[in-house]
């Protein structure tokens, strides 16, 4: 494995990386493991996504403040003093801490500060429509993901090609860089069903539960649990249908160190789909993977034959549990038997 030695970092660079280990929960060893100078860049840019996705989850910022610090919020990269010391959130460190990220970001090659000043734009500018306002439609869903995590895939991917560890093509194919933060983005919002509706955040798309009831929270009720699957699954079936273009973009990854970061999340969010496909308890609590099923997982993720055996197994799993009744039965199938066709 590459070295990451914290004892020859200047001192805010050795910050960084600490406020990358207390806010990440997933991301800080494969962002470690990165190669030469993209793995500073990675730190970075995920530090700058986690400082402005806490402004945007701080439920206790006034609309009016919010919206013009995300817009604004890629304009403080480029200086040394600003931070935010009023935020209530679990990572506000980021933001009380901000000048040691945008020290960091200043000292990164400049082609590495150009994408993530862009994509910290863009996500800035996108997040501000979804403040006051939940995804009617499906393609309102697609839209606000991409927003959040789209974009970051599309990022990382010009990155990977910048730092010249990828083909030119991995940063070009927008659609399925984006794809690939789709695929996480809707799993997140499926599992945290509850999680946000009590936080009075609504992330399911209405087109989807409004067949169902008047209110997104209607779901949560016990008197409700069939309906509430019912649009469960239907949504975990919305987001398999990115698993063709996570299998493409993975395959065109060369670097060791690339692959690896890009397919342990994406492995995760499978396990994730098939533990909540057709599961109650999603509407009750939060469905987490065995930490043991987990590691496993992490240490096989490493090639592209393993990446595919993992994505047929949890498929594979979800298909033998399609209730027969369920309204999505010929879409669950059809996108499971052209997953296993892939694999
Ligand atoms: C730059 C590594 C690899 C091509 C902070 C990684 C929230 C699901 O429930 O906090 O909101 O608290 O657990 C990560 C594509 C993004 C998408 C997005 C930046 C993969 C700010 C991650 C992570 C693209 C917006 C989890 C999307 O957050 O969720 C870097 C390739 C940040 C990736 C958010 C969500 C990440 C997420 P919650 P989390
Ligand atoms: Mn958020
Ligand atoms: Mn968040
Ligand atoms: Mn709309
Ligand atoms: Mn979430
Ligand atoms: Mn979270």
């Amino acid at each position: 494995m590459p070295k990451c030695d914290f004892s020859t970092m200047p001192p805010t660079r050795r910050r960084c990386y600490e406020f990358l280990k207390m806010t990440s929960r997933s991301f800080a060893a494969v962002i470690q493991a990165l190669e030469g100078d993209l793995r500073d860049a990675v730190c970075i840019f995920y530090l700058v996504l986690r400082a402005l996705d806490t402004v945007e989850d701080d439920m206790t910022i006034p609309i009016d403040v919010k919206v013009p610090m995300l817009k604004a919020f890629y304009t403080h990269l480029r200086e040394s003093d600003w931070r935010f010391m009023e935020s209530n959130e679990k990572d506000k460190m980021v933001l009380e801490e901000f000048p040691v990220i945008a020290t960091e970001f200043q000292a990164l090659a400049p082609i590495y500060q150009t994408v993530i000043s862009d994509i910290c734009q863009q996500m800035g500018e996108g997040m501000t429509i979804y403040l006051d306002q939940s995804p009617d439609s499906m393609d309102d869903w697609n839209e606000y993901c991409h927003y959040v995590a789209g974009l970051v895939g599309i990022g990382l991917s010009r990155l990977f090609s910048a730092s010249a560890m990828e083909d030119t093509v991995v940063g070009e194919d927008t659609r399925l860089a984006n794809s690939m933060g789709l695929f996480l983005q809707k799993t997140n919002i499926i599992r945290d069903f509850l999680e946000d509706v009590l936080q009075e955040r609504e992330f399911w798309p209405k087109e989807a539960w409004g067949k169902y009831g008047k209110k997104m929270l209607e779901l949560s009720r016990p008197e409700k649990r069939g309906d509430a699957v019912a649009c469960l699954n239907e949504l975990i079936t919305n987001a398999l249908h990115h698993i063709p273009d996570v299998l493409t973009y993975m395959s065109r990854l060369r670097n060791q160190s690339i692959f690896n970061f890009c397919a342990i999340p994406q492995v995760m969010a499978v396990a994730t789909l098939e533990r909540c496909y057709n599961n109650p308890a999603v509407f009750a609590g939060v469905v987490k993977i065995r930490k043991g099923e987990a590691v496993k997982m992490m240490m096989e993720a490493t090639t592209m034959d393993s990446v595919k055996a993992i994505f047929s197994h949890f498929t594979t799993h979800i298909k033998e549990r399609i209730p027969p009744n369920d309204p999505s039965v010929v879409t669950t199938r059809a996108i499971v038997d052209r997953t296993l066709t892939l694999t």
